[in-house]
């Protein structure tokens, strides 16, 4: 099974600020839900957190939350103690003859950081925005190329961003 990381951020690399991504980038909302959608996605607790409660969980993929939280649950989601687990259940078909090729990873910072040794693929949204934050995007050692780059875009919202895909 290939393991893809998706996430948006600033050059500088921030990713979040107070348990909320810092802009509003509805492009990006759609090319989120459009990589993502029918894969399991894997994400921490803060993350599930973070989501609307009206879209918890993400509709037509299987959610899977990392804490250490043993007696953490939540209605449509499958609790995992560790990245390493929740990468195992993501693997496992959810039913019959419906085994998964890829699961995304969706965050956040502490996710990010924990799971890129099992990652294949990352889905890098660059925001060209100068925001404070407090999460950030992993560091990427030089295994990581570019593979894909459509350039720099104008956002409905006036943000310019890019869309990068990087294989190892
Ligand atoms: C997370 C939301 C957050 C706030 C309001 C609505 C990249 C993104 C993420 C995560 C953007 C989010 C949403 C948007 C997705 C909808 C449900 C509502 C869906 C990431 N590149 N961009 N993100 N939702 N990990 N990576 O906006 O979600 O997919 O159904």
């Amino acid at each position: 099974m290939n393991v893809g990381l998706i996430w948006a951020q600033t050059p500088e690399g921030v990713i979040g600020a107070d348990n909320a991504i810092p802009w509003r980038l509805p492009e990006d909302m759609a090319h989120f839900k459009a990589t993502t959608l029918g894969h399991p996605v894997v994400m921490g607790r803060k993350t599930w957190d973070s989501l609307p409660v009206r879209f918890r969980p993400l509709s037509g993929r299987r959610n899977i939350v990392v804490t250490r939280d043993p007696r953490w649950e939540a209605e449509g989601a499958e609790r995992a103690g560790s990245i390493t687990e929740a990468l195992e259940l993501a693997a496992e078909p959810s039913e019959p003859a419906a085994v998964p090729a890829e699961t995304w990873v969706i965050g956040g910072g502490e996710i990010y950081r924990a799971a890129l040794e099992y990652a294949t693929t990352l889905s890098v949204t660059e925001v060209d925005a100068a925001v404070d934050g407090d999460a950030y995007a992993p560091t990427l050692g030089p295994e990581w190329k570019a593979a894909q780059d459509d350039g720099w875009q104008s956002s409905a919202s006036g943000l310019r961003y890019r869309m990068r895909t990087y294989t190892r």
